[in-house]
């Protein structure tokens, strides 16, 4: 709500009743300050001493003048009280000038019509508000949809990096959008909703700006969170609205991210649906019905959590089309920092697809990040341009947090954790399926004191179930060694143990890779259907039997992967050794480095 105050009368006037409401005030102040307030016994005596020279009594107070000890004559103010004898008092003791003073009329007209005339008021400024156009203050359920013009977004999808299939499934919007005649003429059916489904980063709102650029159409965009308000209705009010800026502007694109915050399952998490919330999917689902593709009208919505979505979103007639915006591969990683890199100067020497390999997993918005951050460290060291060893940096950065030079930990907590660290490198270098070690740290970085980074060798989508064993192993290397080195356990582990536990329970209830389970699965998400808030309802569709028994198989894989470890490094804690000095001298060292301790010299380890 940050609309500029309207300058209509209503406010003018509001503006000057206040002013005039505060210097009143202050001026009576000011009069009362020079009036001498008098008790009524003080006041009977002065009448008696004959000291009062005039007197007005109004109902509500007593006004009039005296003069004191010294002869200066005052004003006084006294509070009257039911005093049937103040007249013939007064009339005694010969004062000479005295008086009954009707109220004001304009306090008497204040006083009496004051609170209906402010009501009133109050209700003219709500109603001009709620009526007037779009401009008006509380004008709570226009959406706030922005219009982006369509020459001034010029994206198109050769800005679009990456994701060809995505883009190749929107073309056939973009024909639609470009010429709706063409396709009403032929009858054809045109979806009216598209979804995209995509990580955070993946760049789904950019894919949609594109889709209009490429048209050449008006583009309004919300997001979804907007129009959960905290008034019922409101957000339904907001839904209404979009979709009026965008019929009115036809051919037009809307876009919504962060549909999930709307279209969540209905009647998910406890005590039901949220009211609010629903009344804006309904309203939403009632606009997807009412409108029609001949309008030239698409909806575009964008969300990471398909599997909340309420399912009457999904069926035909509404977002009958789905699009998933993946996580870029390898190539498209690579043309993405190709993008971002043209913003910045950078050395010739800077080989991106290096980076490229360097970063699996990495969305788009990761990879700007990265750039961004390389050209910031360059500027930082006063370099013309950026070179490989800023972009090292800045891929540890978005990875784990800059590096925490601050923390100074004592000679003995450095070994601690150049032994923690060794012993997660040592089991990764050991066990055949886990990823190569790239880099071993001691330096601080984000929460963490050490770190061993892995990288896979190519890109993977498929993880086999000895991967995961030795991921597990390798997860508890730093735990493992610890224990062997010093005969005792530290929290520092902990980030390593829930990594650990996360993944074996997701062998044993959604992977199937337990055998005395089997392929079930136990997923509490798995049935499609979001039941009391995610904790409480952990495990409870599953028998006491089935639950013990999962917790059971969880447990021995977690117990072999440690077992493993600790079997590792026990039989290698001369390596340990060696590299916890190296650790302790150079801080950080690279696969070669690590390579370099470890030649020849690792042996198979029995069971
Ligand atoms: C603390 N941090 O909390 C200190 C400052 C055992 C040598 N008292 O396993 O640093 O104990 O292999 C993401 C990444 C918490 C989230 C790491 C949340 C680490 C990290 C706890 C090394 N390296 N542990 C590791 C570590 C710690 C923590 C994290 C996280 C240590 C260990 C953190
Ligand atoms: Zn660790």
């Amino acid at each position: 709500m940050k609309e500029k105050m309207p300058k209509n009368p209503w406010f003018i006037f509001f503006w000057i009743s206040l002013f005039i409401i505060i210097f009143m005030l202050m001026n009576s102040t000011r009069q009362k300050a020079q009036e001498v307030e008098l008790d009524y016994s003080q006041f009977k005596q002065n009448i008696k001493a004959g000291m009062i020279s005039m007197v007005e009594v109004a109902p509500e107070i007593i006004k009039g003048q005296f003069k004191n000890e010294k002869g200066e004559l005052l004003k006084f103010k006294t509070k009257p009280m039911n005093d049937p004898n103040l007249v013939k008092d007064l009339e005694e003791n010969n004062v000479p000038k005295f008086n009954g003073v009707e109220k004001s009329w304009l306090t008497s007209f204040l006083l009496s019509w004051g609170p209906i005339i402010l009501l009133l008021l109050f209700w003219f400024w709500m109603m001009r508000g709620m009526m007037g156009g779009g401009k008006q203050a509380m004008a709570f359920g226009k959406s706030k949809a922005k219009a982006a013009n369509p020459n001034q977004t010029k994206v198109t999808f050769k800005d679009v990096a990456g994701c060809a299939e995505a883009k190749e499934e929107l073309q056939e919007i973009v024909a639609f959008l470009k010429d709706p005649a063409k396709f009403q003429k032929l009858g054809g059916k045109i979806p009216k909703g598209v979804l995209l489904f995509g990580a955070p980063g993946t760049g789904k709102t950019l894919l949609a700006k594109a889709v209009a650029g490429e048209a050449g159409v008006p583009f309004f965009s919300a997001s979804g969170s907007e129009f959960v308000e905290m008034f019922v209705g409101v957000g339904a009010s907001r839904v209404r609205d979009l979709f009026e800026q965008g019929r009115k502007n036809a051919p037009s694109l809307l876009f919504i991210d962060e549909i999930d915050a709307v279209g969540r399952h209905r009647f998910a998490g406890i005590g039901g649906g949220h009211d609010e919330r629903e009344q804006t999917l309904n309203q939403m689902l009632v606009e997807m019905d009412g409108f029609d593709t001949k309008e030239g009208v698409i909806l575009i919505a964008a969300t990471n959590r398909p599997d909340v979505l309420d399912p009457a979103l999904l069926r035909p007639g509404r977002f009958d089309r789905q699009i998933v915006v993946p996580n870029p591969a390898l190539s498209d990683r690579k043309e993405i920092l190709d993008v971002h890199a043209k913003n910045i100067k950078i050395d010739a020497e800077v080989n991106l697809q290096v980076i490229a390999k360097r970063t699996p997993g990495f969305v788009g918005a990761d990879l700007a990040n990265i750039v961004n951050e390389a050209a910031l460290l360059a500027a930082r060291k006063d370099q013309t341009s950026a070179n490989m060893k800023n972009f090292e940096e800045a891929i540890d950065r978005v990875m784990a947090g800059p590096a925490r030079k601050s923390i100074v930990s004592t000679p003995d907590e450095l070994k601690k954790i150049a032994y923690h660290e060794s012993g997660h490198t040592i089991v990764a270098k050991m066990l055949p399926k886990a990823d190569p070690v790239h880099k071993v740290s001691i330096i601080p970085r984000g929460q963490a004191l050490g770190l061993t980074w892995q990288l896979p060798d190519g890109e993977k989508h498929l993880t086999t179930k000895e991967e995961a064993m030795d991921k597990i192993a390798v997860l508890f290397g730093g735990r493992a060694a610890e224990q062997i080195v010093f005969n005792e356990l530290s929290t520092g582990a902990s980030n390593d143990i829930s990594q650990a536990t996360k993944l074996a329970t997701k062998m044993v209830t959604t992977f199937g890779m337990s055998d005395k389970i089997g392929p079930i699965s136990l997923d509490k998400d798995s049935g499609g259907e979001v039941f009391l808030g995610r904790d409480i309802s952990k495990n409870s569709h599953l028998s006491e039997k089935m639950s013990e028994l999962v917790d059971i198989e969880i447990k021995k894989i977690i117990d072999d992967g440690l077992k493993t470890a600790m079997a590792i490094l026990k039989k290698h804690k001369k390596i340990m050794d060696d590299m916890v000095a190296q650790l302790l001298k150079k801080e950080t060292l690279d696969s070669d480095e690590i390579e370099t301790i470890v030649k020849g010299r690792l042996e198979p380890v029995a069971g």
